[in-house]
């Protein structure tokens, strides 16, 4: 029995920081270890193509995520890890769910309107994104998605997009589901009131910072003046994020680390908190594997993901009546 397959992807926006680790790569390794799924990881440079972008820069991004991926713990010899632009199949298939998909229901997304308000940026792809993201997914047959709850409404819009399929054109899709794992909020640790974001960097753990700098980042941490350490993330934003940092790398739960904290102040968690990043982030920032070698994983990668491609792409074009 074949094992179903598992797809998600992360876009080569800038430099990975704790955030991205925690939400994303941390469980995508422990999905793979579970030898359950038959995974596929990529990265989404079509995706990132909507956002302003300096071409050197981009292919040095896509290797970072690559790195990082391989960092991380993704073992490509148990997954296939890939870069989408690698196989078109991918844009193909999406231009025809531009085609048949209502201009209603793309202009619904949360995430485009959101993004339409802000003014962050004029591209027709803000919109039509979530239908590379069904590409994306439906071109491998997946059944599982990891991903986080701002994906969700696309997945929701995926699954639309194969069931309206299905039964116009004959049974061709699997509609796949979402593995929402549950991971934390991670905070600026300057401003714990927004998220961990590259856009505000003094407050950003980026997964390549020196040991130096993420203990100066760590011990600058905005807390409280009151000197208790205690998970209350409604009074107390600051600490309570350092506690959700320090859970998810260490495995101990806030409550144990508030009985190890007792009548201990801010400046101990903090210390204790930097060593345990520290360490936790040492396979990325030690990480050394030159741009030449993660070509060849994602070459090898790409074989394999557009053999499932390729074929699937030629039944959609049987069932639209295309020529193949
Ligand atoms: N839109 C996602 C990245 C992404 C993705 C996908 C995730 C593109 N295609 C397919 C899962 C499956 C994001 O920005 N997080």
């Amino acid at each position: 029995m074949s094992k179903p397959i598992l797809i998600s992807g992360i876009q080569p926006t800038g430099r990975l920081h704790l955030g991205n680790y925690l939400g994303a790569l941390k469980n995508f390794v422990e999905l793979q270890n579970s030898g359950k799924y038959d995974c596929y990881f990529f990265i989404a440079d079509y995706h990132s193509l909507t956002i302003d972008f300096d071409e050197r820069q981009k292919m040095g991004e896509v290797f970072g995520v690559a790195r990082a991926y391989l960092a991380s713990g993704i073992n490509p010899k148990k997954s296939t890890v890939f870069t989408q632009s690698h196989v078109p199949e991918s844009t193909e298939l999406a231009w025809i769910f531009n085609a048949l998909t209502p201009l209603g229901e793309a202009e619904r997304m949360t995430q485009f309107k959101e993004k339409r308000e802000q003014k962050l940026g004029t591209a027709v792809g803000l919109l039509t994104y979530p239908l590379l993201m069904a590409a994306d997914i439906l071109l491998y047959d997946a059944k599982f998605v990891p991903v986080g709850e701002d994906q969700l409404q696309h997945l929701e819009l995926t699954r639309d997009i194969a069931r309206r399929f299905n039964n116009r054109f004959g049974e061709t899709f699997v509609e796949p589901q979402a593995v929402l794992t549950k991971t934390p909020r991670v905070m600026s640790l300057n401003d714990p009131g927004k998220k961990m974001s590259k856009s505000l960097p003094e407050g950003c753990l980026f997964l390549d910072d020196s040991p130096k700098d993420i203990e100066k980042k760590i011990k600058r941490a905005v807390t409280d003046s009151e000197s208790e350490v205690k998970y209350d993330p409604g009074n107390k934003t600051g600490v309570s994020n350092l506690l959700l940092i320090y859970e998810a790398l260490a495995g101990k739960t806030t409550k144990e680390l508030e009985k190890k904290y007792a009548g201990k102040g801010y400046g101990q968690l903090k210390g204790d908190l930097a060593a345990v990043t520290i360490e936790a982030l040492k396979p990325f920032r030690e990480s050394k594997m030159p741009d030449k070698k993660l070509k060849s994983v994602l070459d090898t990668g790409a074989k394999k993901a557009k053999k499932l491609a390729a074929a699937k792409m030629k039944e959609v074009k049987n069932r639209l009546g295309l020529l193949n």
